[in-house]
């Protein structure tokens, strides 16, 4: 009997007895998925995925040493990777850090704190509004970073940029910071605006702000919003939530799945605010919806494999932003989302692209795998580069 089975022999037995897990007892293990049965299983278990596209073969898997013998039981072939931190804690390492957005991650306070920063020090060029409110009772906030209206003048072009629809993709609520705070100082110095003359970003700081509190305190893997769906069952993941597409090919209506779609499209605060703020633009120009991980740049369909009418144009755009992302020491690639990722029903960038038109993007942020959702703090101000980099060029296409 190897080390590894004895210890989840004995371990079983701890399970009976009820044992309480302490520190240490957080392991990164390896499933063996050999089939999509399997996959789905294990996708529909609650077992927290580490992997952005889980996929036949094996997936990394959080668990807890208990858990772990748990699923062994259930049929699952595993094998053990690492010990972890505990993710119900995960907050205590960025506490006593120097607050700096651009070498630390954030909590929601913190964030939406900046936020506050930027509207105070620039009045001017941001404002902001509420969009919803979430399941939990928290606002909701679009930031707007641009020149003021001129009554009679030429609309705006508005630019929406997403973080934190995902609960676990922390390094999307940094670039997002960065995106606007950028955006803002260069709308102050009037030699270095180029752009922005007719082009407003609108940035939502937290699409999600339940589960990203939750990633805080009980469970660094949520991705999913807080909705109580009974049964022991929490979330609906904002991103199968979107009408276009909705409850097709990658998408479930299990409540306990991760890609959990919800009971109808829009059902849930955060999404139906977003549309509702969207649907009272004029012209929307682009969006980008920030995720992370995989270093792709993500045109519509994402429903079908099917071509979208502008594919040439959404290309193109893409190729142009990804060379100016790749020039901070990681390589980005581009493609329609259903064929350069997988197939999902019920997508942001469908529905953006399909109400208004929009270039409309999906951008999986850095890594490709080796750290995953656990992107180091080292690596946060590169990916705000490259991510204010590949805005900038957004903006430039959109025009003056
Ligand atoms: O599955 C998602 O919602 C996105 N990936 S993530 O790892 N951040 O969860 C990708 C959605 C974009 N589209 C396609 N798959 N086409
Ligand atoms: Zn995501």
């Amino acid at each position: 009997m190897s080390t590894f089975r004895f210890q989840l022999a004995i371990l079983t037995v701890a399970v009976v007895l009820g044992t309480a897990h302490a520190e240490g007892d957080h392991w990164r293990i390896k499933v063996s998925v050999p089939d999509s049965a399997t996959l789905n299983r294990l996708l529909e278990s609650g077992a927290n995925v580490l992997d952005c596209c889980p996929h036949l073969g094996h997936t990394h898997v959080a668990t807890t040493k208990p858990d772990a013998a748990l699923l062994q039981l259930r049929g699952f072939q595993i094998e053990f990777v690492n010990e972890m931190p505990d993710p119900a804690n995960w907050g205590r390492f960025y506490e006593h850090v120097p607050a700096d957005y651009r070498d630390t991650y954030f909590n929601a306070d913190q964030i939406l704190a900046h936020f506050e920063g930027l509207r105070a020090q620039y009045p001017t060029f941001v404002t902001r509004s509420q969009i919803g409110t979430s399941i939990n009772s928290e606002p909701i906030w679009v930031y707007r970073v641009g020149r003021p209206l001129k009554i009679g003048g030429t609309p705006e072009n508005a630019f929406i940029i997403i973080g934190l629809t995902h609960a676990r993709e922390w390094v999307s609520g940094s670039v997002v910071m960065h995106v606007a705070t950028k955006a803002a100082q260069n709308l102050s110095t009037p030699q270095a605006v180029p752009f922005m003359t007719n082009q407003t970003l609108y940035v939502v700081p937290i699409l999600n702000p339940d589960g990203y509190r939750f990633t805080w305190t009980n469970n660094r893997y949520w991705r999913k919003n807080r909705r109580n769906n009974g049964g022991g069952n929490f979330g609906v993941d904002l991103n199968r939530n979107y009408a276009k597409g909705w409850g097709g090919g990658g998408s479930s209506g299990s409540p306990g799945s991760e890609t959990y779609r919800g009971t109808a499209p829009f059902s849930e605060p955060e999404t139906a605010g977003l549309r509702d703020f969207t649907l009272s633009l004029p012209r929307v120009g682009a969006v980008v919806d920030f995720h992370n991980y995989s270093q792709k740049i993500l045109w519509p369909w994402s429903y079908t494999t099917a071509a979208p009418p502008h594919r040439q144009m959404l290309s193109d755009t893409a190729a142009l932003i990804e060379a100016q992302m790749d020039g901070f020491g990681a390589n980005y690639d581009h493609g329609q989302g259903s064929i350069a990722l997988y197939i999902a029903g019920g997508t942001s960038k469908d529905w953006f692209y399909d109400v208004k038109g929009s270039r409309s993007y999906t951008i999986e942020l850095r890594d490709t795998g080796a750290f995953g959702f656990e992107l180091p703090p080292s690596q946060i101000r590169p990916t705000q580069d490259e991510a204010w980099a590949g805005v900038v060029e957004m903006l430039k296409i959109m025009g003056p």
